[in-house]
């Protein structure tokens, strides 16, 4: 009867532990978006440890969804200082909340991955969501003028029309990518930003060479 007792709390414990997981992975802070293999998967785990990936790393394409909890450097206030591509709205946006209170950037935020061939079921993903990073890989010139489309299919959602928006032009340690103007230009984002309502944050960045990842920092730390 004990031993009885024991097995069923254990069993009791899994399934919570499980609803729990199912639960995050709905409603995570942050969505990562994306085409198949733009660099997604090694994105999130350099953001979550930047020894973890060198230019010998390989991740295998996400099956499915990944969560990555990343907890944010604590190196002092330089990188909320940092400039770049990064707009303004979000540095004031750490400061100043809404209702004109003081808000605390964030400490660590759960980022969901979307593995790129669920692409055709990512919008079974868009309910409550707040932030979403948007890889593109800008060493991919078959891939580019695609993920434009993917990009406006996303913005021109009606669920996403309040949600903050990181575009990063991944794999910039690669010497054939596109450089910014030209990526930009493949995803027509001076003509989609004219039609969207979304503020969209661009940042250049290298999970190799972690080019952009105080930037990303500072966007993902804004409440
Ligand atoms: N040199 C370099 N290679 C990268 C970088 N990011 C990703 N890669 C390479 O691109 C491959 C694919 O990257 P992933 O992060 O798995 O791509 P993903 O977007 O998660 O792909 P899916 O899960 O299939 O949607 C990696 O195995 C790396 O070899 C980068 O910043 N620099
Ligand atoms: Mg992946």
């Amino acid at each position: 009867m004990f031993i009885f007792i024991l097995t069923l709390a254990g069993f009791t414990c899994q399934v919570v532990r499980l609803v729990q997981a199912m639960s995050l992975a709905r409603h995570p802070d942050c969505l990562c978006l994306g085409p198949k293999r733009s660099g997604k998967t090694h994105l999130l785990k350099a953001l979550q440890d930047p020894d973890s990936i060198d230019e010998t790393s390989y991740s295998t394409p996400t099956v499915g969804t990944s969560i990555y909890n990343i907890i944010f450097p604590t190196d002092g206030e330089d990188t909320l200082k940092s400039t770049g591509n990064i707009v303004k709205d979000g540095e004031d946006a750490l400061k100043i909340g809404k209702k004109g209170k003081a808000v605390a950037p964030l400490k660590s935020i759960r980022v969901l991955e979307i593995g790129g061939n669920m692409a055709p079921i990512w919008r079974q993903y868009f309910d409550d969501v707040k932030k979403l990073i948007y890889v593109v890989d800008t060493a991919n010139l078959c891939q580019i003028s695609s993920a434009g489309v993917l990009l406006y299919t996303i913005l021109a959602e009606p669920r996403l029309q309040n949600v903050r928006i990181l575009l990063v032009l991944s794999k910039m340690d690669y010497a054939y990518r596109q450089m910014r103007n030209e990526a930009l230009l493949m995803l027509q984002m001076s003509k989609l930003q004219k039609q969207i309502r979304q503020t969209v944050t661009i940042v250049e960045a290298s999970s190799v060479s972690k080019v952009g990842f105080s930037n990303i920092y500072d966007w993902l730390k804004i409440p």
